[in-house]
C-alpha cells in the first residue's frame, strides 16, 4: 500500500467555518446532540467565530435549511441534527425518511459536506443513549465526521 497515494482527513480545524442546523421537535435529545457537535467543534480547533447554528421546527426542515446555508458559500461544512423517535404512525417514516434523503441531495447539489446527524430510532430510550450517555454523543461524531471531510476534500484538491 506505501506506493498508493491515500488521501485521509486529519481531525484538526484550520481555518474551517461551520454551520450546524438543529431541529427542535424532540429538543431534549437536540440540544444535547448540539452540544455535543459544539464542543467536538472547540476541541479540535474552531473558535466560536467560525460556527453558525440555526434551529428548524423538525427535521423535515432540515434539508431547507441546510441547502440555505451552503448555498452561502460561507461554510465548509453543513451539521445537520435532529430526532425521529418511531411513535404508534407511520410518520416516522416519512419524515425520516424524506429528512435523509433530502440532507443527501443538499450535499451532492453543492458538492459540500452535509453531515447527517439525525438519530432516527425506537424509543427515546435510545435516543438519550446516543446523545451523550452511554452510546456516545452522535452530535459529537457528526462534527468530527464534518471536520475529516473538509480536511480530506481540500487533500484531494
Ligand atoms: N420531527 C422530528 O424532528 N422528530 C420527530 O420524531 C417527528 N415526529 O415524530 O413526528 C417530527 N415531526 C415533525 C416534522 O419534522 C415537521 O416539522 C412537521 O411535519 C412540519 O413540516
Amino acid at each position: 500500500m506505501q506506493d498508493i497515494k491515500t488521501h485521509e482527513g486529519a481531525l484538526t480545524v484550520v481555518d474551517g467555518r461551520f454551520a450546524i442546523v438543529a431541529a427542535r421537535f424532540n429538543d431534549f435529545i437536540v440540544k444535547r446532540l448540539v452540544e455535543g457537535a459544539v464542543d467536538t467543534l472547540r476541541r479540535h480547533g474552531a473558535a466560536d467565530a467560525d460556527i453558525e447554528l440555526a434551529w428548524v421546527p423538525g427535521a423535515w426542515e432540515l434539508p431547507l435549511a441546510a441547502d440555505k446555508l451552503a448555498a452561502t458559500r460561507r461554510f465548509d461544512a453543513v451539521i445537520t441534527l435532529g430526532a425521529v423517535i418511531r411513535g404508534a404512525t407511520a410518520h416516522f417514516d416519512y419524515v425520516s425518511g424524506g429528512s435523509a434523503r433530502g440532507i443527501a441531495a443538499v450535499g451532492e447539489r453543492h458538492s459540500l459536506p452535509v453531515i447527517f446527524g439525525v438519530l432516527t430510532t425506537d424509543t427515546i430510550e435510545q435516543a438519550i443513549e446516543r446523545a451523550g450517555s452511554k452510546a456516545g454523543n452522535k452530535g459529537g461524531e457528526a462534527a468530527a465526521t464534518a471536520i475529516e471531510m473538509v480536511n480530506l476534500l481540500r487533500g484531494i484538491d
